[in-house]
């Protein structure tokens, strides 16, 4: 699918998992997204451990971030990143529980998004050690629209036990 009025933007993916031998899951991930039609991987992050967020009986999760030079649109992106979840077994059960793969949209361009299906900037981004420290990796000089720059948001989110993966 593209479409035809498009210009090619640059969008931010955070990955995550946290099952079935997560490192594999995110560079299988990686590739997924790479070879999908209409995207340029731009650059990826090193790989990040951390303890979950939101219900605690759970594996520690891996995430990392990818930059990619686009130009299906927003939702176009989003539904050919639900098809990859689902391809690598995504069961949605339940709010911030294990899965094999979460890609969620941190960024798209500098648009702000609220559709009912899709909200960019990402909600948690801000908050969030785990998504803040892989996006500073790739790209240190950028400004979250509504938000304000990377790196004042950076010095308000405590690393929380992140580590980089060698
Ligand atoms: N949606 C809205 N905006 C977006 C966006 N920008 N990108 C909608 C992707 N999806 C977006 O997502 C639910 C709905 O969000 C989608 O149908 C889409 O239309 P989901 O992936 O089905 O459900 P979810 O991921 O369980 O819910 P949620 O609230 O998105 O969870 P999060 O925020 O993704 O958190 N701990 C660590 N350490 N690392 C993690 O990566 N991840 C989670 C999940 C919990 N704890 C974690 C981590
Ligand atoms: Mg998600």
């Amino acid at each position: 699918m593209h479409n035809s009025t498009s210009t090619t933007v640059i969008a931010y993916i955070g990955l995550g998992s946290n099952l079935q031998n997560p490192s594999e899951q995110i560079h299988s991930a990686r590739a997924a997204i790479a070879a999908l039609a209409c995207i340029n991987e731009q650059a990826f992050s090193s790989l990040y451990k951390s303890a979950p967020m939101g219900p605690q009986d759970q594996p520690d999760y891996v995430n990392a971030v990818m930059a990619v030079a686009t130009d299906l649109s927003p939702i176009e992106l989003l539904r050919a990143l639900q098809t990859i979840e689902n391809s690598h077994g995504r069961v949605r059960g339940e709010r911030w529980g294990a899965r094999t793969l979460d890609l969620d949209i941190l960024l798209y361009g500098n648009q702000v998004i609220a559709l009912p299906d899709l909200t960019v900037p990402h909600a948690g981004l801000t908050e969030r050690a785990f998504v803040l420290y892989p996006l500073y990796e790739i790209a240190p000089q950028l400004d979250i629209p509504d938000k304000g720059k990377l790196v004042d948001l950076l010095d308000n989110c405590p690393l929380a036990g992140l580590t980089r993966l060698t």
